[in-house]
């Protein structure tokens, strides 16, 4: 059943019954320790898997760390959903958030440099078919029509959050003012372990190389479905209806190759150069 409603809300939209636009406006004044983590991602471009690494990291890379819990989002929820804030100020430390807020509502904190700053990007056509896929099992998100309904909303920014351009670009362009680390989906795909060292590196955590090799293990797209709390399949059926799909669903690069047309394809390469063109960004596509 689809009881939610998008609320668009200072560029952004918001979903009714998850988010409140005036709690999501006081992110800005929160106060930021110095060992404060974010995770920023436009959707599925790799939050639940930097929160699985975080996880263990924090853990020394043992995988009992989150048995406890129902998922890895109780342990690094969402910043912006509803009592997530207040939560925050008084957890202890380190507190680790994700979010897929776009620069303008984060802490004015972070643009001194206090906390720490992950943002994951991901090559946009296989966000574009990761996210339809999402809105299918998604129970607060509208079940798309089909593909082609699906890639003009996504173009358009008409989706959960923002565009995908602006997402980036507005994160990228404040870069320099923030402690950030800035790595790609592609980039743990292809070498997990030389990412899980920098992250490791970048939060200044010493494990031994045994200890990440443990991340790096139970982090894995094949470890992460065997672990309930990591893949999220013990979610309620009232936000995700598991009998849809699943939210790790396939784990690779390129897989927009299997759902784009020609035309569609040729369209949205004349998008990205348009949007892009500042912005020395490359993507591995495939
Ligand atoms: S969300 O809803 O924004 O929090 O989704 P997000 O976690 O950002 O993205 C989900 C996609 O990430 C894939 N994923 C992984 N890929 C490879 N290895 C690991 N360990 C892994 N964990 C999650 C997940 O499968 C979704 O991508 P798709 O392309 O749909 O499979």
């Amino acid at each position: 059943t689809y009881n939610h409603e998008l609320v668009p809300h200072k560029g952004f939209t918001l979903i009714s019954g998850i988010h409140d636009p005036d709690d999501v406006d006081q992110i800005y004044n929160l106060e930021i320790r110095d060992s404060d983590v974010f995770v920023i991602t436009y959707p599925k471009s790799g939050t639940i898997w930097m929160q699985q690494i975080l996880l263990l990291l924090e853990a020394d890379g043992d995988e009992t760390a989150t048995s406890k819990f129902n998922n890895n989002g109780d342990l690094i929820p969402w910043i912006e959903i509803t009592g997530s804030r207040e939560a925050f100020i008084k957890a202890p430390s380190p507190r680790m958030r994700v979010t897929h807020l776009p620069y303008h509502f984060m802490p004015s904190a972070l643009s001194q440099k206090k906390g720490k700053v992950i943002y994951i990007a991901r090559n946009p056509k296989d966000v574009l078919v990761s996210y339809f896929y999402f809105h299918k099992m998604a129970s607060m998100l509208e079940t798309p029509k089909d593909f082609n309904e699906f890639f003009e909303r996504f173009l358009q920014g008409h989706v959960f959050g923002c565009s995908w351009f602006e997402h980036i670009k507005t994160w990228y362009s404040h870069k320099d003012e923030i402690n950030a680390l800035f790595i790609t989906y592609e980039e743990m795909i292809q070498d997990l372990r030389s990412v899980v060292d920098r992250i490791s590196l970048f939060l200044g955590k010493q494990l031994n190389d045994e200890q990440l090799a443990n991340v790096v293990k139970h982090s894995t797209f094949t470890n992460m479905c065997k672990i309930p709390q990591a893949s999220y399949e013990q979610v309620p059926e009232e936000l995700l209806n598991h009998r849809q799909g699943r939210f790790m669903r396939k784990g690779t690069i390129g897989d927009w190759k299997n759902h784009f047309t020609v035309a569609q394809n040729e369209r949205f390469d004349e998008l990205f150069q348009k949007e892009m063109k500042d912005f020395p960004l490359s993507f591995i596509w495939d």
